[in-house]
């Protein structure tokens, strides 16, 4: 399986315990999957020449988000390693729209990338960002993560809303007179939400801004409520945008076109650390000549 490493901010970041040690990240890296019964053949000419192929995009096979692999003994496949946070939907998003952006450094979809460090700016007092998800989930909270700088531009009130097919809405939460202070760049806020249902659109409609002509939002998390069975923090896997920048790879882009398989955790504890997320279950009769790239 050719691996093409690609920098999530998250997982870079190197943290403390709360021992005090510092742990060292796991490499994140975008995948295509084939099974390929044939010589190896480029990317873009294997769909056609294989039993099952997805690099990710809208159009292919979309893997499982999140699905750790349990050993027989129902104990996750996961050890020293801890990913970055359970119940996140951010992995299943399919479409991030808004009612402006500044691309493509501010766009849209940076608010849906899970890293601090990028944001959604559009040049409006009044906007939305809409998120549209693989799959029908509920979300029990969400977070909204300040801009690194301007907090003039941080929302300051909003309604949260869900639909099922992107035309009607149900109100979830209303927020009023929200302030990040000066200091708080980067600082994730979260909300519960009090009627959660069903929905696969999610949409922070209503924004306003404090003053200004500007809004930006650096990250707008969605979450659901946390599988008992799965580890308390599970390595993330989903469908991701690409790298956001690196020194040996091209921003944004996949191997066919813009999307990439996302991993994400890091290095929690002394010793091996390895991990098994199921992504497909393909039904490919493997055979002498199978091959797997
Ligand atoms: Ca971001």
């Amino acid at each position: 399986m050719p691996v093409a490493p690609f920098a999530h901010p998250r997982s870079q970041r190197r943290r403390t315990t709360r021992s005090g040690r510092l742990t060292a990240p796991i490499v994140v890296a975008a995948v295509v999957a084939a099974m390929i019964p044939l010589a190896s053949v480029a990317p873009a000419q294997a769909a056609s020449q294989t039993e099952f192929f997805s690099s990710f995009e809208s159009d292919q096979a979309a893997p499982f988000a999140d699905r750790v692999e349990l050993a027989a003994d129902g104990t996750p496949l996961q050890q020293n390693v801890e990913g970055p946070g359970g119940g996140s939907l951010l992995g299943s998003v399919k479409t991030v729209t808004a009612s402006g952006e500044n691309a493509p450094n501010e766009a849209a979809i940076w608010a849906a990338d899970g890293n601090p460090g990028t944001k959604w700016l559009v040049f409006q007092p009044q906007g939305w960002l809409q998120y549209q998800l693989q799959n029908v989930a509920t979300a029990v909270t969400y977070s909204l993560t300040s801009g690194n700088d301007a907090p003039e531009r941080d929302p300051k009130q909003w309604v949260l809303k869900g639909s099922t097919d992107g035309s009607t809405w149900v109100d979830l939460d209303t927020q009023t007179n929200q302030t990040w202070a000066d200091a708080d760049r980067g600082v994730k806020k979260s909300y519960t939400i009090q009627t959660p249902g069903a929905y696969s659109y999610y949409k922070l409609d209503g924004i306003v801004n404090h003053s200004g002509g500007l809004i930006q939002l650096a990250d707008w998390d969605l979450l659901a409520q946390v599988d008992p069975s799965a580890p308390a923090a599970p390595v993330s896997t989903g469908v991701a945008t690409g790298p956001s920048s690196g020194y040996n790879m091209k921003a944004r882009v996949g191997w066919t076109g813009t999307h990439s398989l996302r991993y994400a955790g890091e290095h929690s504890a002394d010793g091996e650390a390895s991990f098994t997320n199921r992504l497909f279950d393909v039904d490919v009769a493997v055979g002498a000549t199978s091959r797997l790239s």
